[in-house]
């Protein structure tokens, strides 16, 4: 998996290799995107969000993606933003 987009995204380590255990520890809150890394564009991908922070929630809608992405992306933030009310 890899990073997309989220807050100092050069904080976190780089993309974890495959069919390997992979732990990040996120030490800034806000929401980061993250994607398996071949596919991404197929729409595997997942939001994270740290301490319930949605400051960046703008810059991640802006993450530049293909339209089955993109489309995921909405579903996901959807999910998100019911699970807030
Ligand atoms: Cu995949």
């Amino acid at each position: 998996m890899e990073f997309l987009a989220g807050p100092h995204l050069d904080l976190l380590p780089n993309r974890s290799k495959i069919n390997t255990f992979h732990s990040v520890i996120f030490n800034v809150p806000g929401v980061y995107l993250y994607g398996c890394t071949p596919h991404p564009n197929m729409g595997m991908l997942g939001l994270v969000v740290v301490d319930n922070n949605f400051e960046n929630i703008a810059d991640i809608k802006k993450t530049e993606l293909s339209p089955v992405a993109s489309s995921v992306l909405n579903n996901l933030l959807e999910e998100i933003s019911l699970n807030l009310r």
